[in-house]
């Protein structure tokens, strides 16, 4: 806080005033909190695989009932009217709607999304859809995975039939959210699911998701309503170089291409940046992309959503180091293929129950760079919170004062952004519930809701209540 003031020459004794039409919001995954999940037809996606496999998820924990939303989704949407929130990002879970990944929908699947559809409506809150947070049915990856071009012709169909479904409800829709963990994490260090080590698989799965992006924007904007708004989430990394030797901004343009010029690249200037190409060429020609792809996955959109947590600190290193402190969690194997001469390093500062460092400078950054880079692309902040060891007192209050200091420096990074020329149009607090944080399972807490998970007992947290405050007035308040 006290560095972004500074860096951005804000005074944080000033109260900041928000764009009228700024959207606020929370956000949410399918697998993170739904549960049911052999229910009216669901089959396991990847992360149900995952999740049972013992040794990959912290306590052997699996969202086989999370924050039962499915049954609770009412009280959910009655909490965030409470809050006074104006939008809600959550994710469609593919294995409802097409259990083996192809063929005809199920109609009990869609029925909860349009029934969750109508309540957010009912109650003056904006539906953001996303079409793919991470859960593959597992009848594709046993078919290839994403590795696999079929896997992104699947994902179409998919998203033709989300669309004709919803596509009355729904006017903001998201393809993907994060492609760079789907692809980097599940088929390179295999920290998420399917759990695969292979960097070329994962770079393929690059490609493969990239192209899948492209065909959905087609599926969603020939069904969906003409003023249907499409996007795509990525987790763009802010990366910093450790000195200013021309060894770390050479490890930065690597790492760089890798998190992020990948999939900006071809989804917003149609091609594959050179650089990336050549750092790769030891691994694979790249003769996965087929003619016409680039343009298929070229597509213009609405708006770009951007997640962010903290930033990235790298160096150029001998090739003998580790890449485990990138914060994407432990492997043996790399998430970054041909990127073995680049060692990553804990930024300074305070941290969060993941150990990730608290740097609203890095949005800041971010934000600026994206609009320098793409000037005509609106931004939403699609994810940003951070998770604490939060606890119910005896009087069954959650006090988060932690959280509640990281939104307000984030929030003050995304003002000073906007007041110096970045069009960011919404933000979207991760998370609404506390939830299933994927391979630390149910040990990390994001939420401005507090869960207990044995009652399933929802509390708002101090946090809830102070970024409600923020959500109705659109003023961020003085610090005093
Ligand atoms: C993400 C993830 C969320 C995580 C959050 C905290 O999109 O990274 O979508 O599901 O829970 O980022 O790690």
């Amino acid at each position: 806080m006290a560095s972004a003031a500074r860096q951005t020459g804000s005074d944080p004794r000033a109260a900041r005033v928000f764009p009228r039409n700024f959207l606020w919001g929370s956000a949410t995954a399918s697998y993170q909190i739904e549960g049911a999940a052999s229910e009216d037809g669901r089959t396991p996606s990847i992360w149900d695989t995952y999740a049972r496999t013992p040794g990959r998820v912290r306590n052997g924990d699996t969202g086989d009932i999370a924050t039962d939303h499915y049954h609770r989704w009412r009280e959910d949407v009655a909490l965030m009217a409470d809050l006074g929130l104006g939008a809600y990002r959550f994710s469609l879970a593919w294995t409802r709607i097409q259990p083996t990944g192809r063929g005809p929908a199920v109609q009990k699947g869609l029925d909860f999304y349009k029934r969750l559809v109508d309540e957010l409506l009912d109650k003056g809150i904006r539906p953001v859809a996303t079409l793919y947070h991470w859960d593959l049915p597992q009848e594709l990856e046993d078919a290839g995975g994403w590795p696999e071009r079929a896997t992104a012709e699947r994902f179409a169909e998919y998203a033709a039939i989300a669309a004709d479904a919803l596509g009355d409800r729904v006017r903001t829709w998201t393809t993907l959210n994060e492609p760079w963990c789907s692809a980097f994490l599940g088929y390179g260090s295999g920290v998420h699911a399917p759990g695969r080590t292979d960097p070329v698989a994962a770079l393929r799965a690059a490609h493969h998701l990239n192209l899948a992006h492209g065909l959905a924007v087609e599926a969603v904007r020939e069904r969906a309503a003409a003023d249907a708004q499409c996007s795509v989430t990525l987790n763009i990394h802010h990366v910093r170089p450790l000195t200013g030797s021309e060894g770390d901004a050479d490890a930065v343009r690597r790492i760089d291409a890798l998190a992020n010029r990948v999939f900006t690249g071809p989804m917003l200037q149609g091609a594959y940046p050179e650089d990336l190409l050549k750092d790769t060429a030891g691994l694979t020609d790249w003769s996965f992309v087929q003619d016409g792809d680039l343009e298929r996955i070229h597509r213009p959109l609405d708006f770009l959503g951007v997640n962010y947590y903290t930033p990235t600190v790298v160096s150029e290193a001998d090739g003998s180091g580790t890449h485990t402190s990138d914060g994407h969690g432990r492997s043996d194997h790399s998430p970054w293929p041909g990127a073995d001469r680049v060692a990553f390093h804990q930024p300074p500062g305070d941290r969060t129950a993941m150990g990730w460092a608290v740097d609203p400078t890095g949005l800041y950054d971010l934000l600026r760079r994206l609009s320098a880079d793409f000037p005509d692309l609106p931004l939403i902040i699609t994810e940003n919170g951070a998770a604490f060891d939060d606890y119910a007192d005896p009087e069954g209050n959650v006090n988060d004062p932690d959280r509640i200091a990281y939104l307000r420096g984030h929030l003050a990074a995304v003002h000073q952004a906007v007041k110096d020329g970045s069009d960011v149009r919404g933000y979207f607090l991760w998370s609404l519930l506390d939830n299933f944080e994927w391979a630390h399972g149910y040990g990390k807490r994001f939420g401005a809701v507090y869960v207990d998970y044995p009652t399933g007992t929802r509390i708002p947290k101090a946090s809830a209540r102070w970024y409600s405050e923020v959500a109705r007035t659109g003023v961020l308040p003085a610090t005093d």
